[in-house]
Formats: structure tokens, sequence, C-alpha cells
């Protein structure tokens, strides 16, 4: 089982800033800890970061027939993005969204995701164990459908 995982605008800039928020790990140390963590489930995680929406409306469409599923963190388009939304709908993959920080403890324009309605779920304030939660929310899902 192979499982695409997205990240989206500015993540690359964890452990650099805002560690009260967002934690004290860079994104590399985070997703190869969900790499690891899957791997020793059997399960391939392919990582990609973009701060380009058009990038991540991309790989989301060429992520069907080659994913069992999505895990994706859209940043800041979360609560902007049409597009990605589209994208995920239209690919038809288990997608899993995650966000690090309780985005509902924030500011008021971050408690709306265009993205969630088209996930099967949400993962949210688990910092970056939030990715390993999704891998077995996905697992979970493929087990489901397959058992
Ligand atoms: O909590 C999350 O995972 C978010 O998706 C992070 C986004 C934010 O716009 C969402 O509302 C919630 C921000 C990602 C940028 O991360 C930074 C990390 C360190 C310093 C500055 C930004």
């Amino acid at each position: 089982m192979k499982i695409l995982l997205l990240n989206g605008p500015n993540l690359k800039l964890l452990g650099t800033r805002e560690p009260s928020i967002y934690g004290t790990e860079t994104l590399d140390q985070i997703v190869g800890a969900a790499v690891r963590y899957a791997a020793a489930k059997g399960v391939q995680v392919d990582a990609v970061q973009s701060d380009v929406e058009g990038e991540i409306v991309q790989a989301v469409g060429a992520a069907r027939g080659a994913y069992a599923g999505i895990i994706i963190n859209p940043a800041a388009y979360t609560h902007t993005s049409v597009a990605i939304r589209d994208a995920i709908a239209a690919c038809g993959l288990p997608t899993v969204e995650v966000h690090l920080s309780n985005t509902h403890r924030r500011e008021a324009f971050r408690h709306v995701s265009l993205t969630a309605p088209v996930c099967v779920g949400q993962i949210m304030g688990f910092g970056g164990a939030g990715y390993r939660l999704a891998v077995d929310a996905l697992l979970n899902v493929a087990n489901a459908k397959n058992g």
C-alpha cells in the first residue's frame, strides 16, 4: 500500500519560528517519523511539500491510480482553496486532513476548512503525531473497504 503525504505553504518553516503554536520539530523530522511509522506497517509514504496551490492540485490529481490514499496538511490553503477541495473530491481517494495546531482554538478565519468536507476525516491539535495517526486512519479505511 502506498500513501501520498502532501504539505502546503510555509510548513518548511517548522522548527524555526512560532514553536509555541507548531512545536520545535522540523518538517523533515515530522515526515521522517511518519515514513518510518508507516514502513513498520508495510506502507510506503511518499512526501511532497509545496508553497504553490497549483502544484498541490496537480499532485492530488496525479495520485489517482498510484496511491491508496492521501494525507494532506493544506496549511493556509485549508481556509481558502476551492481548487484543492475540488481536486480532492475529483480524485476519489480517501483523504485525511491533518493540522499540527487545533485551528478551532485560534483565529476565527482558521475555523473554516474548505477541504475538510471532501476528506474522510480530520486530525488536528496533536502536532507531528497527527501524521502518524493519519497513517492509522487510512489503514482503517483501507481495511474496512477490503475486509
Ligand atoms: O496547524 C496547522 O497545521 C496549519 O495547517 C498550519 C498553517 C496554518 O495556516 C493553518 O491555519 C493551520 C501554517 C503553516 C505555516 O507554518 C509555520 C511554521 C513555522 C513558522 C511559521 C509558519
